[in-house]
């Protein structure tokens, strides 16, 4: 007899118990709350294959409320994915184990997104439904037809980002998105009456949802719902009325249940009330049979489409851009155009330019702004708008929404197929910042236009002006940040972005800017990180280590310091962390570790000196902003500040004097 559904729902129960027992560690409470509505989700709605678990037109599933992350984990290896193993899930949250404390996408494939921090699940699904609609529109139902699936809390509700993600979806009539409600009253302090009265199904339906309620208990009711969910051509919010840690007799509907072990006695009784066995990690047999022939039902799917894939007649070029490898060749003819023709330009502008000849040559792009589309130059004139009537666009407007644009183009580089590249203003970021983590997190291939890169951008003033942006996002692992100092550089750096595992920031500016690489160059000089522009003309005393806009004015002080006889390289130094991969012997050719008594080095950068020591060493030079900026024209405040040629010059002079440096 086949085991009852609810059965294999206790399955997931008796897992994470167990599993948060051993940890003591862990979050028990939404796994037993959703186990039920999991369980349709994963025996009669989702469409995956465990033995293919990259198969591109799988549903993606992704749960939002990472912190239950033994629901999935328990998922994987019920429905017979490689890992986890059953020992994996003894070594819940050990180190090594895949079985992380929140879902890592790098650490299992059938993790489609990190997750845990609350409300970027959802907003990441938005952006993964947009990539299956788009990749439809360009390859048809035939390649091209799944679903989202959203598991998600109350928190996932309550973060602001929601309100971003929900509109942005509503808007663009997400059909394919569905997202599940675990609507338990609980978060960490207690009752969400504590902190919550708004009318979440109205919101939902204000912006254009379907949304529909069910016992989450029950997974009848749960099917039910998904069914309605598929016959509405709206993103769906299915609302699940659950308990949280439903099965432990005393604590279930409780807090306690939330994020810690239930303890040995509240284990006992919660097995003996759900009728599993006492033996820890122990699933019946004929329920793991169940859930193993449950998770071979995908195959077949899988297999009629691999027939359609071989008679497309486009199963290369499908291939090829879902895994996503990008060609430079665009890169030289544009530089060679460039060259023929050079003329003061700002990198906001030089992007677009650049822009213009990747989007025409690298189909996988799509672009979009926050709202200053005409700002930060991500529009070009050979891409339409990505709307509900046409999801073949690529370009996206997606409104005043830096979060939920962040999170969105996350989710469309982990679903694969394209490749996203989205703006706003650099001082911005911190409105992006969760998402930007998380795209170095994952290592996801997102690429940021952050223009208005300083107080270059004028009189918007301190509230728009970055100072201690740039040092911050260059903190963050596995997140390359790019700042060019001319359009050479730009288009050298996009190309950099785009071939890139990771995710970029390109730091663009709004002021025009001196053409300085006016010759071809055998390579891609940007790749290094930071290069020699311009060598000492006299005996080298100083190296000046600038970036973008401060390129130019670092030239201009190394001029005049010339014509006193003192010899200055000049360093153009794009990307830090390029730079700090370079080999030793590179490294110090371009900066040589001698004493600031023989070569000062000098740092010029119009944003925080926090952190320059680390080039130019505790005795150099540190010029830049350690202050909010001010509302002027950009060349006054560039002059206010001291960031002119001149200015520079006579501060290395005192500088060179105050030392005692010949
Ligand atoms: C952005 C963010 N803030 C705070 C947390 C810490 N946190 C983890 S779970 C949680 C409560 C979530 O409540 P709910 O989504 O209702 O989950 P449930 O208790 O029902 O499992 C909080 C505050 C987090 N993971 N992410
Ligand atoms: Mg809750």
């Amino acid at each position: 007899m086949q085991p009852t559904t609810r059965r294999l729902a206790n399955a997931i129960r008796g897992l994470a118990m167990d599993a948060v027992e051993a940890a003591n560690s862990g979050h028990p409470g939404m796994p037993m709350g959703m186990a039920d509505a999991a369980t349709a989700l994963f025996t009669r709605h989702v469409k995956y294959d465990p033995a293919h678990p990259f198969w591109p037109d799988r549903d993606r599933f992704v749960l939002s409320a990472g912190h239950g992350s033994m629901l999935l984990y328990a998922l994987l290896y019920l429905t017979g994915y490689e890992r986890p193993t059953i020992d994996d899930i003894k070594h819940f949250r050990q180190l090594g184990s895949p079985t992380a404390g929140h879902p890592e996408n790098f650490e299992m494939p059938g993790i489609e997104v990190t997750t845990g921090p609350l409300g970027q699940g959802v907003a990441m699904s938005v952006g993964m439904a947009i990539a299956e609609r788009h990749l439809n529109a360009t390859y048809g139902d035939d390649l091209v037809d799944h679903h989202t699936y959203v598991i998600a809390g109350d928190g996932c509700l309550m973060e602001g980002v929601n309100h971003e993600a929900v509109g942005l979806a509503g808007h663009l009539q997400l059909g394919r998105l569905i997202v599940l409600w675990d609507d338990n009253n609980i978060t960490i302090d207690g009752s969400t009456e504590l902190s919550r009265n708004e009318d979440i199904i109205a919101r939902y339906e204000a912006s254009k949802w379907h949304t529909v309620e069910c016992d989450g208990l029950d997974a009848d009711d749960v099917s039910r719902a998904i069914r309605e969910a598929h016959a509405d051509s709206r993103p769906s919010l299915i609302r699940c009325k659950t308990i949280i840690g439903f099965g432990a007799p005393h604590k279930q509907g409780t807090a306690a249940t939330h994020g810690s072990a239930l303890g040995a006695d509240e284990v006992a009784a919660a097995k003996k009330e759900l009728d599993i066995s006492e033996e820890p990690f122990s699933v019946p047999e004929d329920v793991l049979t169940a859930w193993r022939t449950f998770g071979k039902r995908g195959a077949v799917d899988r297999a009629q489409w691999n027939e359609r894939l071989e008679a497309s007649g486009r199963k290369d070029e499908f291939l090829s851009r879902l895994n996503g490898k990008v060609s430079d060749a665009w890169l030289k003819p544009y530089l060679d155009k460039l060259l023929a023709d050079l003329k003061p330009i700002a990198t906001r502008k030089a992007s677009e330019n650049a822009l213009e000849a990747i989007n025409a040559a690298i189909p996988a792009t799509i672009g979009g702004s926050a709202d200053l589309t005409g700002s930060n130059n991500t529009k070009t004139k050979n891409i339409e708008p990505l709307t509900p009537e046409n999801y073949g666009g690529r370009y996206i407007y997606y409104g005043i929404r830096e979060f939920g644009m962040s999170a969105a183009m996350n989710g469309m580089a982990l679903h694969g197929g394209v490749i996203p590249y989205g703006g706003t203003f650099l001082v911005f970021t911190d409105y992006a910042r969760p998402a930007i983590r998380l795209s170095a997190l994952q290592r996801a291939r997102v690429i940021y236009v952050m223009t208005h890169d300083s107080i270059g951008l004028g009189e918007d003033g301190p509230t728009h002006q970055p100072i201690e942006h740039l040092q911050s996002l260059r903190a963050m692992p596995q997140l390359e940040v790019y700042r060019p100092a001319d359009a050479v550089e730009t288009a050298e750096c996009w190309a950099l972005a785009l071939q890139s595992e990771e995710p970029s920031i390109l730091a663009l500016t709004r002021q025009n800017l001196t053409p300085l690489r006016t010759e071809a160059a055998s390579e891609n000089l940007c790749a290094r990180g930071g290069y020699r522009l311009k060598s000492a003309g006299n005996p080298r005393k100083i190296i000046f280590i600038a970036t973008g806009s401060e390129v130019e004015i670092a030239m201009g002080a190394a001029k005049l310091l010339e014509e006193q006889g003192i010899g200055a390289d000049v360093v153009s130094m794009p990307c830090t962390e390029r730079f700090d991969a370079q080999p030793r012997e590179y490294r110090e050719d371009v900066l040589p570790d001698v004493s600031n008594r023989e070569i000062l080095r000098v740092s010029v950068e119009a944003g925080t000196t926090f952190g320059w020591e680390r080039y130019t060493g505790l005795h150099g030079l540190r010029i830049g902003i350690d202050r909010f900026g001010v509302s002027a024209k950009a060349e006054d405040a560039y002059n206010y500040f001291g960031l002119t040629p001149n200015k520079i010059a006579q501060r290395v002079t005192d500088f060179m004097k105050q030392r005692g440096i010949q």
